[in-house]
């Protein structure tokens, strides 16, 4: 069942530049919008784990909104995790405070492979889908819902690892010392991303993100082996069923994928702040909108120096195919003051421009 995808949100702007067509000024969104540096957040989270709060979907539609209701965002991005994949595969996931994501028991040998569930993807992810569907309704078409999840690659990462890490070596290592175990966890993993982004447009969703967060742990040829491939099975799948749905991925880190990626099927490109925008527009072409990509830590600065670097980075983009964004999330001591200041600049200048 379709629910509600056919009427188009008011504010079109997002959807308009993903697809290159004329806007009337550069949309803009903040990745981790949904989160701790919002007083309102910790409120709702009081008292609740944060699987939990993912898996209440009326918390999930209030959070997501959240932040629409203090600034003049051209999207909101549903509130969940990366995480929820792995866990619905049979891994249990623990968020420890202060120290992020835990697997209390990681993928140790490729025996450890037999562990792990080909899941029923309404069944057990059925709550995020439940919380998109609330979202949706409560975003009443103002502005468009992006569905997310996290890719093959920082996936696998995290299943081995056990948790976030300066290097992932545990995981790289697999990529080298087992080929033929890491091509079958990525493409049961692969699997089940496209019958879960699947499932995201089909309970409302209206674009997507792929997060490859640690696509820069991976060298060139790593990354074109063993992450590229993945990336395209999801690009042309969800192409195939979805194609009027905007398709994004965001390979942190990763300078020598761009090439590669603005060939693997997505509308937009997510860049970190490491990369110029004028030289990522060189390499990408003109036919893919780029995404991002200020420095978060800009936000610590004062209001006037956040509007010089909004400006800076709208000129190094030109106008063209471009979604302003942070070039990562909002942290936790970010004021929100002054991610509106960066949202109100990136309407204002882009207006004037
Ligand atoms: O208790 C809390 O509030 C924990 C903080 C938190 C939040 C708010 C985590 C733990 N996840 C989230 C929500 C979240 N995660 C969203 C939705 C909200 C939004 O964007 O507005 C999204 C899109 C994610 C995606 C996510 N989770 C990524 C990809 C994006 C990125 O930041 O690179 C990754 C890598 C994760 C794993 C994760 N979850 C949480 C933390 C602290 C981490 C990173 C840990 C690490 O560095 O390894």
């Amino acid at each position: 069942m379709r629910l509600q995808s056919d009427s188009a949100p008011v504010n079109d702007t997002l959807l308009r530049a993903a697809r290159g067509r004329v806007v009337s000024h550069t949309p803009v969104w903040m990745m981790r919008q949904a989160g701790r540096y919002l007083p309102e957040y910790r409120k709702l989270r009081e008292g609740t784990t944060f699987f939990e709060t993912c898996r209440n979907p009326d918390l999930v539609a209030e959070i997501s909104i959240q932040p629409l209701e203090r600034f003049p965002l051209d999207a909101v991005i549903v509130f969940s995790d990366i995480l929820v994949v792995p866990q619905a595969m049979g891994m249990e996931v623990l968020m420890v405070k202060g120290r992020g994501p835990v697997f209390p028991d990681p993928l140790r040998t490729t025996e450890d492979l037999g562990r792990l569930l080909a899941p029923d993807v309404e069944e057990t992810l059925g709550y995020v889908f439940e919380g998109l569907r609330r979202t949706r309704t409560g975003l009443n078409g103002r502005v468009p819902l992006i569905g997310f999840a996290g890719a093959p690659w920082t996936l696998m990462a995290y299943m081995i690892e056990g948790g976030g890490s300066k290097s992932f070596d545990k995981a790289r290592a697999w990529l080298y010392a087992q080929p033929a175990a890491a091509d079958r966890l990525l493409a049961a993993i692969t699997e089940v991303l496209v019958e879960y982004l699947d499932h995201q447009v089909r309970a409302g969703a209206q674009f997507l993100q792929v997060f490859d967060s640690w696509a820069g742990m991976l060298g060139p040829r790593a990354f074109e082996r063993f992450a590229l491939p993945h990336l395209r099975v999801i690009a042309s799948e969800l192409g195939r069923r979805h194609p009027d749905i905007p398709l994004a991925v965001f390979a942190r880190g990763a300078h020598h994928a761009l090439e590669g990626l603005s060939k693997a099927g997505y509308d937009v490109i997510s860049i970190d702040w490491t990369l110029d925008p004028a030289l990522a527009r060189q390499r990408v072409g003109p036919d893919i909108t780029i995404q991002g990509n200020l420095d978060p830590a800009v936000l610590y600065g004062s209001p006037k120096s956040i509007r010089e670097a909004v400006g800076v980075m709208l000129q190094g983009f030109g106008g063209e195919r471009h979604i302003a964004n942070l070039g990562h999330g909002m942290l936790p001591d970010h004021d929100p003051e002054h991610a509106a200041v960066f949202v109100e600049a990136v309407h204002e200048l882009s207006r004037q421009a």
